[in-house]
């Protein structure tokens, strides 16, 4: 009998998978039956944008924490898939930090191309993952028909994501705060900010991002409020940066070294959650949101369970290609052309990659860290090598760019490491581009 794989999710990290396995599959190799399952309509994970927030339809909690007018946060020369360049796609090389609608077609494009969406059941929800006697069984719900099944699995690779439950602090006085309290995971307009002023609590790439998207989109001023240090970038002149927030008084915000500003929302930036309500205790992922992921051999292979896979679950400098690179090593574990040691060798492995994470310094550091470990997982597939010292190199340069101005660092073009191109300067200055349209994107 056929061996049965179950991939819970088709965002990146799941497409991923189904384009691996379809590509050994291309070269003639018997696969085994892949069935993906996926709780929304469509295809893509976060990259799907949806206006919903809180519940959906279907009572399920909404997955999407993206909002309109995203543009790529990083170059998308870091994330390029090493068998399916933005040339190959858009028939062109196109500028560096595309926004969001761009990068889904891009997504789609690749698997359009493979033709795996009939191995997707959409609008399909895990609701639970158990294991006994070598077998997994995944228990789904039948979102239109609202009606539980179950079915049987020798593997189970979980690409479900984890930017999309969001972590969520209280802090005296929002109970009677008379604006909109809200995280990053709701977000979906900046433009609902205009003329506020706004108060941002966290210093990462949300908060970062949606402050930038309302100071582009017209807000009176933005105040980020730190727990550990602040971002230090030079600001426009209506932000500032202030120690973390102590409590609210009606609209006034105190922070801790005593200073005070009164705001009319506050958006916690606040993280996310590693979240897998559906899996048993015995196989769920508890880890902190970092590039070693605890419990992970190579840091895909749950070493308590080593017949289930985790991808993508690390903290991200790399993302699709990263992800390409864990799916082709998953799909050769379950090919049998990849051998896993005992569970000792498994859990010294993953000691050794906190310790040498833990030994990193700064940001430089953490990219190559996790440059390395894209490399070390390419070179045991036939994933398409490529140059990732390239990518690192372009994330070191982004860094610089976003030093010398966070509002104009997306003005910037980098070398594709894939076809050797570069980029094109884009037609608009990000501050000015309003309009965020795939269409008027690629009017270059
Ligand atoms: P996701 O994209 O989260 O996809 C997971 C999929 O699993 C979803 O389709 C979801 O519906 C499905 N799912 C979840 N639970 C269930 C269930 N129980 N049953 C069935 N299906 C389920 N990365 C970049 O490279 N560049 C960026 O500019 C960038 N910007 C970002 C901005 C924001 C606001 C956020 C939150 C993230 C951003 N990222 C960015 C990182 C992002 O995590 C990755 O790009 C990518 O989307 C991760 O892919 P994934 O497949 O692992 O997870
Ligand atoms: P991150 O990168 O996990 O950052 C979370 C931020 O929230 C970080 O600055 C934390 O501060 C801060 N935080 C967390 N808890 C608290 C509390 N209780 N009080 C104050 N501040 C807090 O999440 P992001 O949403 O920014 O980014 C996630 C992904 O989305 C990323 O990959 C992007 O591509 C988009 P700390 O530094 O720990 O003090």
């Amino acid at each position: 009998m056929t061996k049965r794989v179950a991939v819970l999710g088709a965002g990146p990290s799941g497409l991923a998978q189904l384009r691996a396995f379809q590509s050994i599959k291309e070269k003639g190799e018997d696969i085994p039956e892949i069935v993906c399952f996926e709780k929304q309509s469509e295809w893509g994970g976060l990259w799907n944008y949806t206006w919903r927030t809180g519940l959906d339809q279907y009572g399920e909690p909404v997955h999407g924490s993206m909002y309109r007018y995203l543009w790529s946060n990083g170059p998308k020369e870091g994330l390029e898939f090493a068998d399916y360049s933005f040339e190959e796609h858009f028939g062109k090389q196109i500028a560096s930090y595309p926004p969001r609608a761009v990068l889904f077609d891009y997504i789609e494009g690749r698997v359009k191309k493979a033709g795996v969406r009939d191995w997707i059941r959409f609008e399909t929800a895990v609701k639970n993952v158990s294991f006994a006697d070598g077998k997994f069984t995944v228990t789904l719900r039948d979102l239109p028909k609202d009606e539980m099944y179950s079915e049987e699995f020798d593997h189970v690779i979980c690409c479900t994501g984890h930017f999309s439950t969001p972590n969520v602090p209280q802090f005296d006085g929002f109970d009677k705060f008379p604006g909109r309290v809200l995280h990053a995971h709701d977000f979906r307009d900046a433009v609902e900010f205009k003329d506020q002023d706004i108060l941002i609590i966290g210093t990462s790439y949300s908060a970062e991002d949606i402050g930038s998207q309302c100071w582009k989109y017209g807000c009176k001023s933005v105040t980020v409020s730190h727990r550990t240090a602040a971002m230090g970038y030079d600001w426009p002149d209506n932000w500032q940066e202030v120690p973390l927030l102590t409590h609210m008084d009606g609209k006034t915000a105190h922070f801790k070294d005593g200073t005070s500003k009164e705001v009319d929302a506050v958006i916690l930036c606040t993280g996310y959650q590693h979240h897998f309500p559906f899996m048993e205790n015995d196989l769920k992922l508890v880890t902190a949101n970092r590039l070693a992921t605890a419990m992970l051999y190579k840091g895909v292979a749950f070493a308590p369970n080593p017949a289930l896979f985790y991808i993508g679950m690390q903290d991200q400098w790399f993302t699709f290609n990263m992800f390409d690179a864990q799916a082709w090593w998953a799909r050769d574990v379950i090919m049998g052309k990849i051998a896993l040691p005992d569970r000792a060798t498994m859990d010294a492995d993953i000691a050794d990659r906190e310790a040498r994470e833990d030994a990193g310094e700064d940001d430089y550091d953490a990219i190559w860290y996790q440059g390395d470990y894209v490399k070390e997982l390419i070179a045991e597939t036939d994933y398409p090598s490529f140059d990732v010292e390239g990518a690192c190199m372009a994330f070191k340069e982004w860094k610089g760019h976003k030093k010398k101005g966070i509002m104009t660092f997306r003005d910037n073009g980098y070398k594709s490491v894939i076809t050797g191109t570069m980029a094109p300067k884009h037609h608009t200055p990000w501050k000015d581009a309003l309009d965020d349209s795939l269409e008027v994107y690629l009017q270059n």
